[in-house]
């Protein structure tokens, strides 16, 4: 069975890019792989979190992993923090790891610009999200295209060390959607949706109320024409919208495009809101009994002794070939 690794932050709640470009694909891969799905915490923390809030974020995202159809009994389910195992692979990474190579990274270009101060970690960021994928020998990981970056330093990383102290590590693929591998922000149809925008009519949340859905998407930014079609060129933003809609019904651009011909935008938009409030409503409904339930905590500590467990072999691999002490 091939293994899947990967991980979402806890940085804020969880938009429908995040869902469609990642999270939609985790649940789909737990059916066909062995898949160990991750909050990670200790990424978030390279930009400033106020302690409480990070607590509660990673709580309110794991409850969003299993509403969303992560089975924990199935998928191990962690807290990066809680498996330390991640910060010991990440530092030792960072010493396979260049310079060069970080300072290359778009995200980090992206992040650090015009920030007043920048810490160590951002930079450093990537390594640690190579350890996160390579302690479990991990052959594919689902992710957005802007991570695709990412993925190839880890595949540097990991094929360095093996020529280097031998086979340890297998390289792994990104998996990376199609279709969805990048959601547009609905203010602007040149940037990517964000959970970390300043703007939240940029973004539709898991957790946004129906109401709060219609008046976002029927403000969403169009383009020139009236037609419905996709053409990612000329009609950025229609296309993105029609992606979304596709996504949520399964159904292909084709199909929605055919819906709507000499339509109009008025009646897409509209349709589209209650195809969003329709695909979350369930999704928002386990959440909220999720976290009141209090099982949560018993989970997470399970999915932590679990990854640590599958993550040891590795780490003891790697600290042996270093030439560390016993
Ligand atoms: P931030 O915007 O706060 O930096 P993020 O949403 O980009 O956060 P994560 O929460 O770590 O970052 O992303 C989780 C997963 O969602 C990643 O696999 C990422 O590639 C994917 N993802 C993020 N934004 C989008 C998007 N707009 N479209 C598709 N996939 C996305
Ligand atoms: N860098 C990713 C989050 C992330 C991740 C991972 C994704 C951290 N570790 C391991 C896949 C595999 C992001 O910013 N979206």
């Amino acid at each position: 069975m091939k293994k899947v690794f990967s991980g979402i932050q806890p940085s804020g709640t969880m938009t429908i890019g995040n869902y469609l470009g990642a999270m939609k694909n985790f649940v789909k891969l737990q059916n066909e792989a062995e898949c160990v799905f991750c909050v990670v915490d200790l990424h978030a923390i390279t930009v400033p979190q106020e302690p409480e809030v990070l607590r509660q974020n990673s709580l309110n995202l794991a409850a969003l992993y299993i509403a969303a159809g992560i089975d924990p009994n199935r998928s191990t389910l962690f807290v990066q923090s809680q498996v330390p195992a991640h910060a010991e692979l990440g530092w030792l990474l960072q010493c396979i790891a260049y310079y060069g190579e970080l300072g290359r990274m778009t995200q980090f270009k992206d992040k650090s610009s015009k920030k007043e101060v920048v810490t160590a970690g951002l930079f450093t960021y990537p390594a640690l999200m190579a350890a996160d994928i390579l302690l479990y020998q991990t052959d594919l990981v689902p992710v957005g295209e802007d991570q695709k970056q990412h993925l190839e330093l880890t595949r540097d990383v990991a094929e360095r060390f093996n020529n280097r102290f031998g086979q340890t590590f297998t390289i792994p693929d990104p998996y990376i959607p199609k279709v969805g591998g990048r959601i547009m922000s609905l203010e602007d149809p040149s940037k990517k949706m964000s959970k970390s925008d300043e703007n939240p009519s940029a973004y539709i949340s898991m957790l946004d109320e129906p109401d709060v859905i219609r008046k976002k998407i029927s403000r969403a930014v169009t383009d020139s024409e009236r037609e419905v079609r996709y053409d990612e060129e000329n009609k950025p933003a229609i296309s993105n919208l029609l992606t979304i809609y596709s996504l949520f019904v399964d159904k292909s651009v084709a199909d929605i495009e055919a819906m709507y011909e000499g339509k109009g935008y008025g009646p897409f938009k509209k349709d589209l809101a209650e195809v969003v409030v329709d695909g979350l409503s369930p999704i928002q409904t386990r959440y909220a009994e999720l976290l009141n339930s209090g099982e949560l905590q018993d989970i997470l500590r399970e999915g932590a002794r679990k990854a640590t467990e599958k993550s040891e072999p590795t780490l003891a691999d790697v600290k042996e070939k270093l030439g560390f002490l016993k």
